[in-house]
C-alpha cells in the first residue's frame, strides 16, 4: 500500500501472510522509495556509496559492526540504513513560518509520524511560558536563558541531561564534562530502556558491561544462538554476518515469541544469488517461546550439561576453564540441578524434547555464541536471564576462545560509545578520578537519577530542568501520561535536535528547540573541517565524516551547542578550554586519550582504516569482578501467572520505523499494512477470549497501582505468537507500560512483558477484513 500524503496515517488495515524470508530485492526498491520521496535521486547516491565506507559516514541505524577495510561491499548498508539516512537528508524544513502556523498544543497532538515527516529542524526557536507558539530566538539569547536558568537552581541536582545513542563520542564527552563540571551526575541515557539489563548482568558476571564477540568470532562459531532478537529489521547486516557463518558451517538456533522472517530465511541483496536465489536457511531450529521463558530455558539447558557430565564424567564441562577462571560454580550446580521439569515446561511453553535437541546440538558445538536483544532486556527478569547465559557459556568454556561470547546486539549506533564516554547516572570512581586529575575540578560521587527515577523526579518538583542531546524522551520512556506530565511540570525543557518530535511540545514552561547538523552533514569549525567519531556493537571505535551541505545555515553542531552552553554556563570555574573544543574536536579526543583506558593516542590510532579496536578483558583471560573470577550465579524465577483472560503484551518496533518514529504505516515482513495500530494475537487465544479477527478492542492496561492505562481502537489480527504472548507496536503503545514496572536490578521498564486484557471498542461492531 502507498504511503498517504503527509506520512498520516489512512488507518486502513490490509493483512498478507507474513513473510518467510528477509532482505532481496524488494528490500532494496523499498529503501530507494522511501529516499526518492525524501531526497534528489543524485544526493541518495552519494550518501548510500559512502556510509560505512572507510572515511564515509557512519550509518545512524544499528550499531552492527562493519567487515574489516577491504572486505567491505560497495554497498556496506542494508535497506533500514538507507531509509534511516535519508530520512536525514530530507530536503523538506520546518521553519519560523511553520511553528506560526501550529501552535504548541496542536502540535502535541499530531502523530509521531506526521511530525518527523515536516523535514529538518532549521533555527532556534523558543516557546514562552505564557504562549502557545514556538518563536525564532537567536543562538547567544538562548544560551543565556539556558544559562540563567541552571545557575538559579538551588541545586545543581534539579537539573537532568539525557543522551539518545547517536550522540557522536565527542558530543557525549562534552555533554557529560559539563554535567560533572556543574555539579550532578544526572546523566540519564537510552540505555536505560534498552540493554542496561546487560550491561548489570554482565559486568556483574564478567567485570565488563560490554559483549566479547567480534565479526570474526561469528563467523568462526559452530552454534549461534539468536534469543529475542529480530535482526532482518533492526539489525539487518547481522543477517550477511550470519550467512557466512553458515557457510562456514554454523548451525543456528532462534529463540522468539515471533516467526520473524529475518530468522527464517535471508537473501543477501549485495549478492547475485541473494536476489535470484531461494537465500540461506538462516535458523535450523527455531524455539516458539514464551514471553519471559528465556531464563527457564537457559537454565533447563544447563541442568541437561551438568547430566551429560555425570553420564560422561570429564568429557562435557571445561573443567579448566571453571577451575581456572570461576568462582560459585558448586552453588550454582546445586542450585540448577533442582529447577523442575514441570515449572521450565510451562514458562517456556516447549517441549522437553526440544530442550534435549538443543543439548545435544550444543554437546557437538566447540564454539558457541548467544545473541540476544530487546525479547531479554526489557522483561522483569532481564539481569537474571543473561547472567543463566553467562552460566550457559561458561559451562563449556565458550568465553574468551575465537568463535565464542557473548553478544547483546547495541540498537543505536553510538549508544556504546556514549557509555564509555562517561555518560551513565551510575560512572564507577576510577573514571571520575581520571575526570579529576584530567581537568582538576572535584566531580561529583553520589549516583545520579537514570530515565525512570528522572521520571520521579520531574513528578515530584525535585527536577526542573531537562535537556536532552537527541532522542524523543517523551515517546521514548513509560507511562505516556506519567511522563508527560513530568515534562510538563518542568521550567525549562530542551532539545538538541535534528528533527521535529513529541518531545518538543510537551514541554516545560519554557522550551527551547536546538537544532543541530546530523550526521551526513559537513562540519565546519574555526579549526577547519572536523570528523567526528563512534563505537560499534564489537567495540570497535572509528571515525564518521559528513558530506552534505547542512540543512540550514543556523544550524550548530552537537559539539558546538554543547562547548558554549558550558562556557556561558559554567563562566571559567573550572577553567576547562571550550572554545578549543568547539575549534577542533582533536582537542577533545586528546583529553579522552587520557581519561578512557583503551583510546591512549586517540587521534593517530583512530585514523587508521578500520580504527580501534577497544581491549575486551574477557578475550584476554582477565575477569575484573569483585573476586578477580567470572561468577556462577543463581537465579530464581516464578512461573510467570497471567490471570485468565489475559495477555503477555510486548511492544515492538515494525519494519518501517526508527524506534519512536515510524515511516509509514507499513510492517512489509509482518504483513501489515496501512495501520499500526494492530494488536498481534494466537488464533487458539482469540478463540479462548471470545475475539475475532478484524474486530476493535481496547487494551486495557493491569497493574498493582489500579490506574487507567488504556490503548483504544486497536484492530485484532490473528498471527503465530506463541500462546499468551500479544504483540503491538512501540510507541502508540507507550501508555500502558507502568512506570513502575522495571526489570529488577537494572531498573529497565518492562516494554515486553506488559499484562493486558482486550475489550472490544465500545463505539464498533467487528468488521471482517479482506
Ligand atoms: N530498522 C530499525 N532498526 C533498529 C531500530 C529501529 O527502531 N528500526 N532500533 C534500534 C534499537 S535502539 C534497538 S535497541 C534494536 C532493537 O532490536 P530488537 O531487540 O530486535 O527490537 P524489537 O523490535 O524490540 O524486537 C524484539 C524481539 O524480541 C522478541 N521477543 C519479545 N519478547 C520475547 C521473549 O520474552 N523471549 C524471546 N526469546 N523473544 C522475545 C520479539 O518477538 C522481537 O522479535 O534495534 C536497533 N535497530
Ligand atoms: N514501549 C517501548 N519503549 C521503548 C522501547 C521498546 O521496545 N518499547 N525501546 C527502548 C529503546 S531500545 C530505546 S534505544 C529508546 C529510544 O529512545 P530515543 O533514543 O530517545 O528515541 P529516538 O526515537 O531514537 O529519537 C529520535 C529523535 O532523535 C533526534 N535525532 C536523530 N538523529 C539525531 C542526531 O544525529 N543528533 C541529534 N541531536 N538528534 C538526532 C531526532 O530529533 C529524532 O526525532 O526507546 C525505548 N523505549
Ligand atoms: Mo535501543
Amino acid at each position: 500500500m502507498k504511503k498517504p500524503p503527509g506520512g498520516q496515517p489512512k488507518d486502513e488495515l490490509t493483512v498478507t501472510p507474513p513473510k518467510k524470508w528477509a532482505a532481496g530485492v524488494p528490500a532494496v526498491v523499498h529503501a530507494l522509495e522511501y529516499s526518492l520521496e525524501q531526497t534528489s535521486p543524485l544526493k541518495t547516491g552519494v550518501d548510500l556509496l559512502t556510509m560505512n565506507q572507510v572515511g564515509g559516514i557512519d550509518c545512524p541505524g544499528c550499531a552492527w559492526a562493519d567487515p574489516a577495510p577491504g572486505h567491505r561491499h560497495r554497498n556496506e548498508y542494508c535497506e533500514n540504513g538507507a531509509k534511516h539516512i535519508n530520512d536525514e537528508a530530507t530536503t523538506r524544513r520546518v521553519t519560523a513560518d511553520f511553528f506560526r502556523d501550529h501552535s504548541v498544543s496542536e502540535l502535541s497532538r499530531q502523530s509521531d509520524m506526521w511530525l518527523n515527516h515536516q523535514g529538518r529542524l532549521t533555527e532556534p526557536m523558543v516557546k514562552w511560558p505564557e504562549s502557545d507558539h514556538y518563536e525564532p530566538i537567536s543562538w547567544n539569547d538562548a544560551f543565556r536563558l539556558l544559562a540563567t536558568e541552571l545557575n538559579s537552581l538551588d541545586s545543581p541536582d534539579e537539573a537532568v541531561f539525557y543522551t539518545s545513542g547517536r550522540a557522536s563520542n565527542e558530543a557525549a564527552f562534552v555533554l557529560q564534562l559539563f554535567a560533572r563540571a556543574f555539579g550532578t551526575n544526572n546523566l540519564p541515557d537510552c540505555s536505560n530502556m534498552c540493554h542496561e539489563s546487560s550491561g548489570f548482568a554482565l559486568h556483574e558476571t564478567l567485570g565488563t558491561g560490554k559483549g566479547t564477540v567480534s565479526l570474526h568470532d561469528l563467523h568462526h562459531a559452530d552454534l549461534i544462538f539468536l534469543v529475542g532478537q529480530n535482526p532482518g529489521t533492526n539489525h539487518p547486516r547481522q543477517l550477511s554476518a550470519l550467512e557466512q557463518a553458515k557457510l562456514n558451517g554454523a548451525r543456528v538456533i532462534a529463540v522468539n515469541t515471533l516467526p520473524e522472517a529475518g530468522l527464517l530465511r535471508f537473501k543477501n541483496p549485495q549478492k547475485a544469488r541473494g536476489v535470484i536465489g531461494r537465500g540461506v536457511q538462516i535458523a535450523d531450529r527455531f524455539l516458539h517461546i514464551r514471553a519471559g521463558g528465556d531464563l527457564a530455558l537457559f537454565q533447563a539447558l544447563n541442568r541437561l550439561l551438568l547430566e551429560a557430565e555425570d553420564a560422561r564424567p570429564g568429557q562435557v564441562l571445561d573443567h579448566d576453564f571453571i577451575q581456572a577462571n570461576t568462582s560459585g560454580f558448586e552453588e550454582f550446580a546445586e542450585h540448577v540441578r533442582a529447577v523442575s521439569w514441570d515449572d521450565v515446561l510451562t514458562a517456556t511453553g516447549l517441549t522437553r524434547t526440544q530442550i534435549e535437541d538443543v543439548r545435544d546440538d550444543v554437546l557437538r558445538s566447540e564454539r558457541v555464541v548467544v545473541c540476544w536483544a530487546m525479547g531479554v532486556t526489557q522483561h522483569k527478569h532481564g539481569v537474571p536471564t543473561i547472567r543463566e547465559i553467562v552460566n550457559f557459556l561458561m559451562l563449556r568454556g565458550n568465553l574468551g576462545r575465537a568463535g565464542t561470547g557473548a553478544c547483546p546486539v547495541r540498537g543505536h549506533s553510538n549508544v556504546q560509545g556514549d557509555r564509555t564516554m562517561g555518560v551513565w547516572e551510575q560512572m564507577p570512581d576510577s573514571f571520575l578520578d581520571a575526570l579529576q586529575q584530567e581537568f582538576g575540578f572535584d566531580p561529583p560521587r553520589a549516583h545520579g537519577v537514570d530515565s525512570v527515577n528522572s521520571i520521579r523526579a520531574m513528578r515530584e518538583g525535585r527536577v526542573k530542568f531537562f535537556l536532552a542531546l537527541a532522542g524523543n524522551f517523551v515517546r521514548a520512556a513509560p507511562d505516556s501520561e506519567v511522563t508527560e506530565a513530568a515534562m510538563r511540570n518542568c521550567r525549562l525543557t530542551a532539545h538538541i535536535s535534528t528533527k521535529l518530535n513529541l518531545s518538543h511540545t510537551v514541554c516545560g514552561r519554557t522550551a527551547l528547540i536546538l537544532p543541530t547538523l546530523g550526521r551526513t552533514e559537513r562540519d565546519i569549525q574555526a579549526g577547519g573541517e572536523q570528523f567526528v567519531t563512534v563505537e560499534n556493537s564489537m567495540s570497535e571505535v572509528h571515525t564518521s565524516r559528513g558530506r552534505l551541505k547542512p540543512a540550514s545555515k543556523l544550524l550548530l553542531s552537537e559539539v558546538a551547542i554543547l562547548c558554549r552552553l558550558a562556557r556561558r554556563t559554567l563562566n571559567g570555574k573550572p577553567d576547562i578550554p571550550w572554545d578549543r573544543f568547539e575549534a577542533d574536536y582533536g582537542a577533545i579526543r586528546d583529553r579522552i586519550s587520557r581519561i578512557v583506558p583503551g583510546l591512549h593516542d586517540f587521534n593517530r590510532r583512530v585514523a587508521r582504516p578500520g580504527g580501534i579496536q577497544l581491549p575486551n578483558p574477557v578475550n584476554e583471560g582477565v575477569f575484573p569482578t569483585a573476586v578477580g573470577k567470572a561468577l556462577f550465579t543463581r537465579n530464581d524465577w516464578e512461573v510467570p501467572h497471567l490471570p485468565e483472560g489475559h495477555l503477555l503484551l510486548q511492544t515492538l518496533r515494525s519494519h518501517d520505523q526508527w524506534n519512536t518514529i515510524p515511516y509509514t504505516p507499513n510492517d512489509r515482513y509482518r504483513g501489515i499494512h496501512g495501520s499500526r495500530r494492530v494488536v498481534l494475537v494466537n488464533p487458539a487465544d482469540l478463540t479462548e477470549l471470545g475475539l475475532s479477527e478484524g474486530q476493535h478492542v481496547d487494551l486495557i492496561g493491569v497493574w498493582s497501582d489500579g490506574a487507567d492505562r488504556r490503548a483504544e481502537d486497536f484492530e485484532v489480527v490473528p498471527y503465530p505468537t506463541s500462546r499468551g504472548c500479544a504483540a503491538s507496536y512501540y510507541p502508540e503503545t507507550q501508555g500502558l507500560v507502568p512506570l513502575d514496572s522495571v526489570a529488577d536490578i537494572s531498573n529497565q521498564p518492562t516494554s515486553k512483558g506488559v499484562v493486558v486484557r482486550l475489550r472490544p471498542t465500545a463505539s464498533r461492531t467487528g468488521t471482517s477484513m479482506g
